[in-house]
């Protein structure tokens, strides 16, 4: 199914109900219709191809939370152009790779984030691009039979961080976002009444892929934010009154320091709070409870897969779990030999079903060696009960994730290897409240090298959330016959004033 047909049902069938609302940073507030969203969404499509973008083209976005995305992505599945959505905050090593790898027609940004972007890569600006379509027909643009997308037409390339620390980008069709959006909408009970918060980032596909076409399938009400903000989210909640919200982990944490009273008026409101993209702590599942009155509902999916499992909305949501395959799934546990194992016994999740990405863009080799037997392997090792529900239990590589940002040690370590002094680097997820893991780098160097100068190092290119939150210096790094660094025998680091 291409994706217009599944967003048809809103922007057609629902033209005349509320659709979106965002504040901007200057407090204005826009209110659509499906039918606005309609009607805007196609004058972006001519202004796209009034710049000589067609079907099959390759466009990145680089963009905080706006409507501006939600309309590019309409856009671009009405005439068949590729999104390559990236990261808000990756800087410049990051942002090259992507534009290398990707090699888009133009990356549409903001004049601060243009100054990331490398030589040679064009830049449109988002307010322009608008700006221009405004003077455009509002009527859906005619694309010919041949061009016209099919489930089969890449809707994105969605990069994910790969393990040899170069990100891959997975091809996303119409097709893989539509099995998923159906997958959940009817998993999930989610109507036209429903009342959807999205402070994900649309960077990701859970706030992409999750959020915005469950929103546009079901046609139920978004607020959308420009990210989430800690201190601002209760007044969201209260004010807008969700029935409907997708977070990370770290945001539940944030919600639990809300007041009482709030949170308890805040939890009448809401039908079904979901939390995925990495593990819920079950005392995090079991506070929040106990403050809003909502058993978070935990899921499990993956950029290439997009979602795998979930727990019940009707029926036991088991904490520590990530629930039983959804509907169109077929998840099954191997050893390494790739054997299916018993119930009970631990492996590698392997996945198949519509919603899987066709493999990796440009990348035949990674491509092969993730799928066997059409079968995609996940790197997550986990143990699946007799009753179906699924535990994870760790990860085949050497992934961190924070706050539900993926960071890969690799391209880190590269980094503080290349400052003068360092002899060698091994970067490690070490255990945090509120964000699940951050990075450690533990370093074998000369005194003479300042903990700020590596930190620097890595700044300067790099994310944020990719900073080592410590510098442990060590006289070695412990490895294996093989000359493999073995992380878990590196000292455990904790934050200081930490019990
Ligand atoms: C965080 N920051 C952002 C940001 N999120 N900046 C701009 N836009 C965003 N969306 C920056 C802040 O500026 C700050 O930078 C730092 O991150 C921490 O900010 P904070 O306010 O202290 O945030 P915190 O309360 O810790 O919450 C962080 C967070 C963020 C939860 C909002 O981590 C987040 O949005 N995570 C979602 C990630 C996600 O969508 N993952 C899905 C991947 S798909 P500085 O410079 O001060 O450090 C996937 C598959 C699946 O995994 O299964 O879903
Ligand atoms: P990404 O590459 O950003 O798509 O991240 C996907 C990875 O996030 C998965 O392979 C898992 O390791 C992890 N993940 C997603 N959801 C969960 C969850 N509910 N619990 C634990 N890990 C998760």
């Amino acid at each position: 199914m291409a994706l217009l047909a599944l967003f048809d049902l809103s922007l057609v069938g629902r033209a005349d109900r509320p659709a979106l609302e965002f504040e901007d940073a200057d407090g204005g507030r826009l209110a659509w219709t499906f039918g606005d969203l309609e009607r805007r969404s196609n004058q972006v499509a001519h202004a796209l191809r009034a710049r000589g973008v067609g079907a099959g083209d390759r466009v990145a976005f680089q963009l905080a939370n706006s409507p501006a995305i939600v309309l590019l992505w309409l856009a671009a599945a009405k005439l068949g152009v590729v999104l390559v959505p990236i990261n808000v905050l990756y800087k410049g090593r990051e942002v090259r790779h992507v534009v290398a790898d990707a090699e888009p027609m133009a990356v549409v940004t903001t004049p601060a984030d243009a100054a990331h972007l490398p030589e040679g890569a064009v830049a449109w600006m988002a307010d322009a691009l608008l700006d221009e379509a405004a003077a455009h027909p509002d009527t859906r643009p005619v694309v010919d039979a041949a061009h016209a997308p099919t489930a089969a037409s890449p809707m994105a390339l969605v990069y994910t961080s790969g393990t040899t620390g170069a990100s891959k980008g997975a091809v996303l069709t119409h097709g893989t976002f539509a099995a998923n959006a159906l997958a959940l909408v009817t998993a999930w009970g989610i109507t036209e009444g429903d009342r959807y918060l999205a402070a994900l980032p649309l960077f990701h596909v859970h706030g992409l892929g999750n959020g915005l076409h469950v929103w546009l399938a079901s046609g139920c009400h978004m607020r959308l934010v420009t990210r989430f903000e800690h201190e601002r989210a209760p007044g969201w909640f209260l004010d807008y009154r969700p029935t409907l919200f997708f977070g990370v982990p770290t945001m539940y944490v944030r919600l639990l320091e809300v007041p009482a009273d709030q949170a308890r008026a805040i939890g009448d409101a809401l039908r079904l709070c979901v939390s995925g993209s990495a593990p819920l702590p079950a005392a995090v599942l079991e506070a929040f409870h106990a403050r809003y009155g909502q058993v978070i509902l935990e899921r499990y999916g993956m950029t290439e897969t997009l979602m795998i499992a979930s727990n019940p909305l009707v029926g036991e949501r088991r904490p520590g779990t990530v629930g039983v395959p959804l509907p169109m799934t077929a998840v099954s546990i191997r050893d390494d030999a790739g054997a299916p194992v018993p119930p009970g016994t631990s492996g590698e999740l392997w996945v198949r079903g519509p919603h899987v990405c066709d493999g990796y863009w440009r990348r035949p080799d990674a491509t092969a060696a993730a799928f066997v037997d059409g079968w995609f392997r996940t790197g997550d090792v986990g143990v699946q009960a007799p009753d179906g529900y699924l535990t994870l239990e760790g990860r085949r590589s050497d992934l961190i994730i924070a706050g539900g940002f993926n960071i890969y040690p690799r391209e880190i370590e590269e980094l503080l290897g290349a400052v003068p002094g360092v002899r060698e680097a091994a970067v490690v997820g070490a255990p945090d409240a509120l964000r699940g893991e951050v990075p450690v780098a533990y370093v074998v160097a000369d005194a003479t090298v300042a903990d700020d100068a590596l930190l620097a190092a890595v700044r300067a290119e790099l994310a944020s959330f990719k900073v080592p939150r410590a510098v442990v210096r060590v006289d070695a790094l412990p490895r294996n016959a093989m000359g493999k660094v073995q992380r878990h025998l590196l000292p455990p680091w904790s934050p200081p004033g930490a019990p």
